[in-house]
């Protein structure tokens, strides 16, 4: 009998002969692909997509420039192409120059956080949106692009049964084949809440070399992950066959915090709900809740939090990187 892992392969050749990429049947005019992003994604090189909102609405300037430069060289370090998404001007632009970064990172929360139900109207407003993840994966997808690296995901709310805050995120990756890579949802978050969604979604979630599903701040959430990966190589293989079976839903990846930048897990948690219980108290709801969150957990843990971020992000970015590598070596 012929083994499962030549049926898989054979598959794949077939589907690649005759099925075009999700993106080619898209009207490209739609989008401003930088010449670095097009050239790549034509040749088959490795691109790896990275999402705005976490410029904008994730960090205070100037560190969120730096940060967002310095993710980019440490994707071209690892052999890929870094294709930043947003939306200026009305244009999704996929692949953005350092002008357009600077712009996004000045204007911070002044853009809109755009997320895949505001995707139409900041296109038809002709304004500047910062995509988060739920964006960043459905932009990516359309053109083509299968890995993403980005800090932390959405999630379930704490409360979520009550106030239905269920990030789009989840049901993104429910139905966009894009593969995640990020340091797991943040704990003012219900992570046992986010990965029973993510489970109902069909979402493969992955913790990469850990059995433990990792918390953002913090390398251990107290739940187990579903699936534990170990090698770019390994993502890859799970990426292509997730692809190759069209089952139409996206794949998480949650890359632990390297051990020497995790914070310290009591400080963060007494400043979680400190800035949860200040979000209720000013009525802070829906989509202002994350960006809040996050401003006030940095403040109260005196910029320590952000130093933990910052060094996630690029974790997350040199993983991409390498598994964006050994995917597009894997299609070759
Ligand atoms: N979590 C973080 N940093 C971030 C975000 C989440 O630790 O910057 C951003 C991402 O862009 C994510 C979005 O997609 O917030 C989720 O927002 P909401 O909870 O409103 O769905
Ligand atoms: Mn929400």
């Amino acid at each position: 009998m012929e083994s499962s892992s030549s049926a898989l392969s054979r598959l794949s050749r077939f589907n690649r002969h005759l099925q075009p990429p999700e993106g080619s049947i898209y009207d490209k005019s739609l989008f401003k692909i930088s010449p670095e992003v097009s050239d790549a994604l034509s040749s088959g090189k490795a691109v790896l997509a990275l999402e705005s909102t976490v410029i904008s609405h994730g960090m205070p300037y100037p560190q969120n420039f730096e940060t967002a430069k310095q993710l980019e060289s440490i994707v071209r370090e690892n052999g890929a192409v870094p294709a930043t998404i947003a939306i200026l001007d009305g244009v999704p632009c996929i692949g953005l120059s350092m002008e357009d970064l600077k712009k996004l990172a000045i204007l911070g929360s002044k853009v809109r956080k755009t997320a895949r139900r505001d995707i139409a109207h900041v296109v038809a407003a002709r304004g500047n949106g910062a995509t988060t993840v739920s964006a960043t994966m459905f932009f990516a997808s359309k053109v083509g692009i299968s890995v993403f690296a980005t800090g932390g995901t959405g999630g379930v709310h704490r409360h979520g049964e009550h106030t239905m805050d269920i990030s789009s995120d989840l049901t993104e990756l429910g139905r966009t084949t894009v593969a995640v890579i990020s340091a797991g949802p943040k704990s003012i978050l219900d992570i046992p809440k986010t990965l029973e969604y993510l489970e109902t979604q069909g979402v493969c979630v992955a913790a990469f070399g850990t059995d433990e599903f990792p918390a953002f701040f913090t390398e251990k959430s107290g739940c187990k992950a579903p699936c534990r990966v170990d090698t770019p190589e390994e993502c890859a293989r799970l990426i292509d066959a997730n692809a190759m079976l069209k089952l139409g839903s996206g794949i998480l990846i949650a890359v632990p915090i390297p051990k020497e930048h995790a914070a310290s897990g009591i400080k963060i948690e007494n400043a979680i709900q400190q800035a949860l219980k200040e979000a209720r108290d000013r009525n802070v709801t829906g989509s202002a809740e994350t960006p809040f969150l996050l401003q006030r957990v940095n403040e109260l843990t005196g910029g320590s939090s952000l130093a933990s971020n910052i060094e996630l992000l690029k974790n997350n970015a040199r993983v991409g990187a390498k598994i964006a590598v050994a995917l597009s070596q894997l299609r070759q």
